[in-house]
């Protein structure tokens, strides 16, 4: 085999993450090499590009904070920016900042494997290059690893099956089409939303009622992006000081010292703020108080009843297995007046269970449904599926798979013990896996790595890793604030209960971005206390 080139520190993924790793390890002098598996950079904003795509989090807190030259000539088109702005943005900073050149594109890291010998990670890729790195960072996302459902006869479908998370680059042309969504994420909402009206007839199928919220998404003018940009000195601080990582907050009011006409009063303000504050900008008690999360899960509830025509369709889409806010709650765009549509069928696969797919279409428990496309928006292997989707193997040659496939264990998601100089961003156990604005967690999350790295080069050390009483104290503090929580009563992605066999347990860390902020901060300033530093 060829000599491995050496360099200071490989990074995996070329999205929102790896792509500004690069330029901070860069900035501190290190020779850093990515590989990404795509042909281009935008990670998630790569591989999502199905009809629909797009945040739900307001454009001017959906970007860089490290460069103000970029925030001055970065011009957002619309208050929620679509998958398109989103990777055009992406791919401006890679070529403003000259990124290209340490990128590896079609390429996929299959093995990373710590050498004790040499203290250093030795990675190899689908292509036959090998490299090796004291600094492993992987920079994978939380919601990288798609997954397909073992539906039986899948291959024996004559028409397209599709993820939405490999959406081809040259689209899936759907008109005329008779078209089946599998999932009513927050990714099959988009998509049904966006595709009702090109498809001749549209069936989804659901499992479970989603509870979503309106998108109030107009497109900004001069004037518009001057008054966002003389803000921006402040929510640059602000998104690091909130519960979700947004620059509003959770309402500091008990929700018990007002009274039901005020909590209404306020539920009806920010619902009409068109945006997720109704979560995640409103009652903290929406998490953890039974009365008043059922409060306001009505309060919604009426509000989607209201936009259906036919009340037997509106029974079947209004959520009352789980509590408001207790998944993932997305925005929306007339997806509830979707299924007015006469061309529009829902599928109650609870009640009749898709049992496999034929030649011609889904058979489910009671009928036949002949389609020309069926199109999974059945959501992700989320928080670990990108980890432990290549052969990680730390200390002794510890699979981490192996060992996430008995317990899923991180400090703090940034490291794991057993794994020295491995760094890892939107891992379990951070908020960056789930509840969190992705990229203000994500730069955050960065800067320490990059803030840590440099620490051992300026002490001349060689290697850091969590002792495992560290590990240890960071889960059960996690834990502890989890069970508090509504939260892990629901079955979701947040809790791996969408993955066969995959640990139950809540991946997020619940505690806040700014409580994680600071415990991360404390942690620094203490000079990594409960890290082995060699
Ligand atoms: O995935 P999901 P997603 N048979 O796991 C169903 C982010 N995101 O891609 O609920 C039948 O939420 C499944 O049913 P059930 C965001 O963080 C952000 O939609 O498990 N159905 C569910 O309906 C989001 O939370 C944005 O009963 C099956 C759906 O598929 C995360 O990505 C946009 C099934 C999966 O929903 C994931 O969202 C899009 C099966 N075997 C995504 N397996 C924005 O910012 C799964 N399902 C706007």
């Amino acid at each position: 085999m060829a000599e491995s080139q050496r360099v200071d520190a490989v990074i995996i993924g070329a999205g929102v993450a790896g792509l500004y790793q690069l330029y901070r390890l860069r900035e501190q002098g290190l020779h850093v090499r990515v590989f990404d598996a795509a042909s281009e950079v935008g990670g998630t904003w790569y591989w999502n590009r199905y009809p629909g795509a797009r945040t739900d989090s307001l454009s001017h807190e959906y970007q860089y904070w490290f460069s103000d030259e970029l925030l001055d000539e970065w011009n957002w088109q619309e208050r929620f920016p679509s998958q398109s702005e989103i990777e055009r943005y992406l791919n401006h900073v890679a070529d403003r900042f000259d990124l290209r050149r340490d990128i590896t594109f079609n390429t996929r890291v299959d093995a990373a494997h710590w050498d004790e010998a040499t203290g250093q990670w030795k990675i190899s890729t689908d292509t036959g290059e090998t490299v090796a790195a004291r600094f492993l960072i992987t920079c994978l996302g939380p919601l990288s690893a798609p997954l397909v459902p073992p539906f039986e006869g899948h291959e024996t479908f004559t028409g397209e099956i599709v993820h939405t998370a490999r959406w081809p680059r040259e689209g899936v042309d759907l008109a005329g089409k008779r078209v089946g969504v599998i999932g009513t994420g927050a990714t099959g909402i988009q998509v049904i939303q966006t595709i009702a009206a090109e498809v001749e007839h549209l069936t989804v199928f659901q499992r479970t009622a989603n509870y979503a919220l309106p998108m109030h998404n107009p497109t900004y003018d001069d004037n518009d992006r001057a008054a966002l940009r003389a803000r921006y000195p402040a929510i640059r601080s602000q998104v690091h000081h909130t519960f979700a990582g947004f620059s509003e907050d959770l309402d500091e009011r008990d929700a018990a010292d007002l009274s039901p006409e005020e909590r209404r009063h306020t539920l009806e303000r920010l619902y009409e703020d068109g945006s997720l504050k109704l979560w995640i900008g409103g009652f903290k008690e929406v998490f953890f108080d039974e009365a008043i999360n059922e409060e306001i899960s009505e309060f919604v509830r009426e509000r989607i009843r209201a936009r259906i025509d036919d009340p037997a369709m509106a029974e079947k889409l209004v959520p009352t297995d789980h509590g408001f806010g207790t998944r993932r709650v997305p925005l929306e765009t007339n997806y509830f007046e979707a299924y007015n549509r006469d061309n529009v069928d829902l599928v109650d696969i609870k009640a009749a269970p898709i049992e496999c797919f034929t030649e011609a279409g889904i058979r489910t428990a009671d009928t036949e449904y002949p389609l020309d496309v069926i199109i999974l928006a059945t959501g992700f292997d989320a928080g670990t599926g990108g980890l432990t989707g290549f052969d990680i193997r730390g200390r002794d040659g510890v699979a981490l798979a192996d060992q996430w496939s008995q317990e899923i264990r991180t400090t703090m998601g940034l490291q794991i013990h057993g794994y020295p100089n491995l760094f890892t961003t939107s891992a379990p156990f951070a908020p960056a896996s789930a509840f969190c604005n992705a990229p203000t967690c994500l730069q955050q999350q960065v800067d320490w790595i990059a803030d840590c790295i440099a620490y051992l080069e300026r002490q001349g050390r060689r290697t850091i890793e969590p002792t495992p009483e560290m590990e240890q104290s960071w889960i059960d503090h996690h834990d502890e604030l989890a069970a508090m929580t509504l939260i892990p009563r629901t079955k979701s992605w947040y809790t791996g209960a969408n993955v066969a066999g995959k640990q139950q347990r809540l991946l997020g860390y619940i505690g806040g971005v700014n409580a994680y902020g600071q415990a991360c901060e404390d942690l620094k300033a203490k000079g990594y206390e409960g890290f082995a530093i060699a």
